[in-house]
């Protein structure tokens, strides 16, 4: 079941909760790269699984982007797994193993049985459990419906991680997922404590100043492909040097591109340091952007996903635009 009702997802803690209850060590992590609902999500688990007595590690590849470090229990995530033997292993916005990341999969793969918990279109379906709604604009959002009659309590803490959640997956209520179910959730963590002046100030108002710069390289790299509908831009390890910005850095820049009034499909490449090209993809309205990242090898949601390339980055582009071109016409 992928379409659960909020009502669906209540039902489904009981059985979660008997598996947490019958485990000794459990392990919760998420996907690479992590954002806003993958760090929320665990650490708003973390925290439950606190109040039901259970022993747990937070288990993330890579380190939380700067903007997020103020989340609550931040501390708490780590790349180095125990040696403690996990029976049970909660994965959080992940739709397929190989975006675990390397350095955890092993412990991952070492507990006796796996649970996930996601909002996105299914991919290689882990997991013995699976507590998946892709109507829910963030995986914060499914904890919400999951615990909604559950003994977890709320606390400020919880309510603050879970909100951030949904709100960086619905930038802030902008994006088509917001459903009047998650403005219904979001009130309810409002009332719940979530601080969500700490949250703006420290996702909106905190742009460090090489972000900026390297932002403006992106837009002087500009370039418009269909009648201006799509806009495309790239950043190459030079123009990230040269403005000292880093990847985390590039962080809504192409949603800035889609914001263009004439634009319905935006990309930006990046090359990372070991020269591999990273690329996100944005689109309004039906335009499918899974159907190009697919042909990248990646995959994501309708209107937002992301891939690789080996490639060079202007080779890179120049595929990426003529799928751009086609999908326009034909998806
Ligand atoms: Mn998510």
């Amino acid at each position: 079941m992928t379409e659960a009702s909020p009502e669906q997802l209540a039902a489904m803690w009981p059985g979660l909760l008997t598996e947490i209850q019958a485990a000794n060590h459990i392990l919760l992590a998420s996907h690479v790269n992590p954002d806003g609902d993958a760090l929320g999500s665990a650490l708003a688990f973390s925290f439950a699984l606190d109040q039901l007595g259970k022993s747990h590690e937070v288990l993330f590849h890579h380190p939380a982007p700067k903007y997020l470090n103020f989340l609550p229990g931040i501390e708490r995530i780590t790349n180095q797994p125990s040696d403690k033997p996990a029976d049970l292993a909660i994965l959080l916005d992940l739709e397929a193993m190989s975006r675990v990341g390397d350095t955890i999969l092993p412990a991952i793969e070492s507990a006796k049985k796996l649970a996930v918990i996601d909002h996105h279109q299914p991919n290689e379906e882990p997991g013995d459990i699976r507590i998946v709604s892709t109507k829910s604009p963030a995986t914060a959002a499914v904890l919400c419906d999951l615990w909604r009659d559950a003994s977890i309590e709320i606390t400020p803490d919880i309510a603050t991680l879970l909100l951030v959640g949904i709100l960086t997956d619905t930038g802030n209520f902008r994006y088509p997922n917001t459903t009047p179910h998650s403005m219904h959730v979001a009130a309810d963590l409002l009332e719940a404590g979530a601080k969500l002046r700490e949250i703006n100030e420290a996702i909106y108002l905190n742009k460090p100043l090489p972000a900026v710069k390297l932002f403006g390289k992106a837009l002087s790299n500009l370039r418009l492909a269909a009648d201006n509908q799509i806009a495309y831009t790239t950043l190459k390890q030079s123009d990230f040097t040269n403005s000292g910005a880093i990847e985390e850095d590039t962080e809504g820049f192409v949603n800035e591109l889609l914001a263009i009034d004439t634009v319905r499909l935006a990309a930006i490449l990046r090359e990372s340091a070991s020269g591999r090209i990273k690329i996100s993809i944005r689109s309004q309205g039906p335009i499918d952007t899974t159907q190009i990242a697919k042909q990248f090898g990646g995959g994501g949601h309708i209107n937002a996903s992301g891939a690789h390339s080996d490639d060079s980055i202007d080779l890179a582009a120049e595929k990426l635009v003529a799928a751009m071109i086609q999908c326009l016409e034909s998806c």
